[in-house]
């Protein structure tokens, strides 16, 4: 492995507008490797336990519920820097605030459903990771 890990998932919005391809690229435009991915759908249980963190947070039902509306790719990307260089490339929470040329910019629809989830830091690179793989599903 180069670098190290974060972890990413491209969310149903923009898996529904059929924008994987495109997220896709960038992603291995701004350098990153894939070292895992799939594509599959949560149930909002698995949304809650993902989310956990944000349990008390006003948006935790919407979220979960969002989340598990449709199917999402989840991926283990790599390289230098991976966690901040990946907040980086996505831009903030918010699309209204996110940066030109940033992937939220470009393809979130709302702050709920802002087109991509993107690790905060490398013990949560590493939990969120372990959350979706094992170690034979990682090359
Ligand atoms: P992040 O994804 O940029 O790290 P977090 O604060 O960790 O942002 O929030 C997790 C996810 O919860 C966001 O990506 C977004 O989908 C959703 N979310 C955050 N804030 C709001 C809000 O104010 N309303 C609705 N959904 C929100
Ligand atoms: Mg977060």
């Amino acid at each position: 492995m180069t670098g190290n890990i974060t972890f990413t998932m491209i969310k149903p919005d923009a898996v529904e507008a059929n924008n994987i391809g495109p997220i896709l690229a960038m992603i291995n435009k701004a350098g990153f490797n894939i070292l895992a991915m799939k594509y599959m759908r949560l149930t909002k249980e698995q949304a809650g336990q993902f989310y956990a963190v944000h349990k008390e947070r006003p948006f935790y039902g919407e979220l979960t519920e969002y989340m598990s509306s449709g199917p999402i790719v989840a991926a283990i990307l790599t390289k230098p820097n991976a966690v901040a260089d990946y907040r980086q490339l996505i831009g903030a929470t918010d699309p209204t605030k996110a940066d030109e040329g940033t992937i939220r910019k470009v393809f979130a629809k709302s702050i709920a459903a802002n087109a991509v989830h993107g690790s905060d830091s490398n013990e949560n690179a590493q939990i969120e990771s372990n959350f979706f793989f094992s170690e034979l599903e990682r090359f």
